[in-house]
């Protein structure tokens, strides 16, 4: 993930051999004028952006407002709409994968960004036992079936422009996948509920992001989940992280220390013919670094993209 603005981390990352950018939405664009950052020049712009810096553009990794959708409130229709706008728009870009999630109200969570791991880094946690006297989101509860009910209606007019333009459509796993937080529901937090997704709108552009550190929470054998969904031509986009504990109680890791066997990913991603994109997303604060951006911090990303290149080079060699 490259956030749109210019800075050291594009600089480093492209010395550290990184071809592709996650890119977001250009609200930082200064010409934006009466443009939405989903519009077609500010998204011109940035990815121009990105490519005058050496990265060709593959995912957009950010949404343009649409909590009414999920929650099926009154303006959810102008909302799709905007996502409508940004998906056509990709497609005239020829940026072909756009990350999205279905977190109501509130998106990643954890209950600490100050978990001691090895070394004195820093890493995020989640308790869940520290959540259950937490307030209820002030919007007020939400079920499973209303987020379901609301997510087949934004997918059957979304389905048909991504179709259109060519733009995958890779949902995001909830963070931490389990259900309910703080009164509201969380859908996509299992295999069997992504199959779900998967069936509720068939199409070839309805699909995961397969974010590890989640996707490890809900099964024993990542890898075969890999499979699974590498099978079905499903996988659109990698998260390659870890994490080690359960779905009530984890904490990050650095890539080398987790509970999943990551070469074992690897070799699972080179066997259905993966051929996405895949970053680190979360890493350890590390010496030297303020802990201002937990799980995005600059140099836990330099290890981390060398190790997934090492991994890489062992499989594919
Ligand atoms: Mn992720």
């Amino acid at each position: 993930m490259l956030p749109p603005t210019p800075s050291p981390l594009w600089t480093l990352c492209r010395q550290m051999g990184v071809d592709y950018a996650v890119g977001g939405l250009p609200y930082d664009d200064p010409l934006n004028g009466d443009d939405a950052p989903w519009d077609y020049m500010p998204l011109l712009r940035m990815k121009q952006r990105y490519e005058n810096a050496g990265f060709k553009l593959a995912v957009i990794e950010a949404r343009p407002p649409y909590n009414n959708v999920k929650r099926g409130l009154p303006g959810r229709d102008a909302e799709i709409a905007g996502i409508c706008t940004l998906i056509e728009n990709m497609g005239r870009l020829r940026i072909p994968v756009w990350c999205y999630e279905w977190m109501t109200d509130f998106n990643w969570l954890r209950t600490s960004t100050s978990v001691p791991s090895r070394g004195g880094s820093v890493v995020t946690g989640y308790e869940h036992a520290l959540m259950r006297d937490a307030p209820p989101s002030p919007l007020g509860p939400l079920s499973e079936e209303e987020l379901w009910t609301n997510l087949e209606y934004f997918l059957r007019k979304v389905v048909p422009v991504a179709e259109k333009w060519n733009v995958k459509l890779a949902m995001h796993p909830d963070d931490p996948p389990l259900s309910p937080v703080r009164g509201v529901g969380r859908i996509m937090r299992s295999v069997d509920n992504y199959q779900r997704l998967i069936d509720l709108v068939p199409s070839p552009v309805n699909g995961v992001t397969l974010c590890q550190g989640n996707f490890t929470l809900m099964t024993d054998d990542l890898p075969s989940v890999i499979r699974h969904f590498g099978a079905q031509q499903k996988v659109f986009f990698v998260h390659f992280r870890d994490v080690r504990g359960t779905v009530e109680n984890f904490v990050e890791t650095w890539h080398d220390d987790g509970k999943t066997d990551l070469l074992a990913c690897m070799r699972a991603y080179r066997d259905v013919g993966f051929e996405g994109v895949l970053r680190p997303d979360h890493v350890p604060t590390v010496e030297g670094e303020a802990n201002d951006q937990p799980a995005y911090s600059v140099y836990g990303r330099l290890y981390a993209i060398g190790y997934i290149r090492g991994l890489r080079e062992a499989v594919y060699a």
